[in-house]
């Protein structure tokens, strides 16, 4: 039944394509795009970056604040949430997963496929996709900051061959489900005070990376990554895994680049890199959050930086191209809107995007005429994308305003409460 608010939608939508015809935007082209946009989910905003193996005691290399009710401690949990947050999106969805989610009993650099066969068989049901990373922190082998870069061979053994293990699953996930897998590499590597000699550390780096990353395997499954980042608390004076360090080596070795969005100075703009980059290096993977002083993580929202990273990846022809998943974690709210809300804003983003005079921008461009591009730029702010976004949502039948925030409420009462 059509109720009266739907009809609103209806109508809102008929007039917004022809608003947008008439800055030339097809509206009806910008709805296929965007169906068919993924976005990779990342499971440990559920449990504040915990993971599976029942590390008591261990010190853990990723600072999540917040204790607020209801953390998930199991992977069923995880699952359970992880269904609820992406019902409230319009997008599709793939699931970012960490090796220390295994559900299964093998050590760390031991671990195989079938320790994760739960979260394939969930992801077969439900659609998603699944993408990987290999945990370097959160256990007893780490050497403080240190995993493939410690001065301790055994040490770099171990996190080498956790390394090479996460490689082999993410290609079996792929495989499993016929679908690419991206392995991530990101480790908490550096120095609180300035190192004696950065070459030595970036030399082990070099190494271990290369020991990593040796096996070649079907790009069709298995697509690398490497994720670089400007420091981290406990690690300020030297990030052994830089932005430059990763992208020159990605270069060279004919691998993926993963840029998280908190992880550059906060005045640097990911979406500028993306088309500096995008023709040099074979993948590009994106872990949008939203960088916030010192910490890196906060909840995604509808900012313009979140824009124009749509924006270049719209106009750059990059979408279905680049990999885009989200990496935040906040615990000092309910996790599952943390989900939902980063998922809404970066959803929204890409319609805005998509939804844009872009070929009107262009053409002043070309003409030289930059009064006019100028314009254009600052008054299609003003263009009715909402109307879009809501018709969308009617259309999918995914939950609009404050019917988001009473769902998860309700959701907080019913399960979250009860853990
Ligand atoms: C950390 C990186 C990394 C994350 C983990 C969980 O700074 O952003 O991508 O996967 O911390
Ligand atoms: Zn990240």
């Amino acid at each position: 039944m059509i109720k009266d608010y739907d009809n609103i939608t209806l109508k809102n939508y008929e007039n917004a394509k022809s608003i947008f015809a008439d800055y030339g935007v097809d509206t009806e082209k910008a709805l296929e795009e965007f169906s068919k946009i993924k976005v990779s989910v990342h499971c440990w905003q559920g449990d504040d970056v915990k993971g599976l193996e029942k590390s008591e005691g261990v010190a853990s290399q990723n600072l999540v604040t917040g204790n607020y009710m209801g953390a998930a401690t199991t992977g069923d949990e995880i699952r359970s949430d992880l269904d609820m947050a992406t019902s409230l999106s319009p997008l599709k969805h793939k699931i970012n997963l960490h090796s220390f989610y295994s559900e299964g009993n093998n050590p760390r650099n031991k671990q195989e496929y079938k320790d994760f066969s739960k979260w394939v068989s969930w992801a077969k049901e439900k659609g998603y996709g699944l993408d990987f990373n290999a945990s370097f922190f959160t256990h007893e082998m780490m050497d403080g900051n240190l995993s493939i870069t410690s001065t301790k061979k055994e040490v770099r053994d171990f996190w080498i061959e956790v390394g090479q293990r996460s490689r082999e699953i993410a290609y079996q996930i792929g495989k499993e489900l016929n679908d690419v897998c991206v392995n991530n590499i990101w480790v908490p590597d550096g120095m609180k005070d300035i190192p004696a000699d950065r070459f030595y550390f970036r030399n082990l780096l070099r190494e271990s990376l290369d020991a990593i990353l040796e096996k070649k395997y079907d790009k069709k499954y298995l697509v690398d990554a490497l994720e670089g980042k400007l420091f981290s608390i406990g690690a300020e004076s030297f990030t052994t895994g830089s932005h430059d360090f990763y992208l020159a080596y990605a270069i060279k070795n004919n691998v993926g680049i993963c840029m998280d969005t908190g992880h550059y100075h906060l005045t640097e703009s990911v979406a500028d890199k993306i088309s500096a980059v995008s023709p040099f290096v074979s993948d590009i993977l994106l872990h949008i959050s939203r960088g916030v002083r010192w910490d890196s993580d906060h909840v995604v929202l509808q900012t313009d930086e979140l824009l124009s990273l749509f924006e270049e990846i719209t106009r750059g022809g990059l979408l279905g191209k680049i990999h885009i998943g989200l990496d935040y974690f906040d615990a000092s709210i309910n996790r599952v809107a943390a989900w939902a809300i980063g998922l809404r804003a970066a959803a929204k983003a890409a319609l805005t995007a998509l939804l844009q005079p872009f070929g009107e921008l262009k053409k002043a461009e070309l003409e030289g005429d930059y009064t006019k591009r100028l314009f254009v730029t600052d008054d299609m702010k003003n263009l009715p994308y909402n109307a879009v976004w809501e018709y969308i949502l009617l259309k999918d039948n995914v939950s609009t305003g404050k019917s988001v925030i009473d769902k998860i409420k309700l959701y907080e009462k019913d399960v979250l409460s009860k853990r």
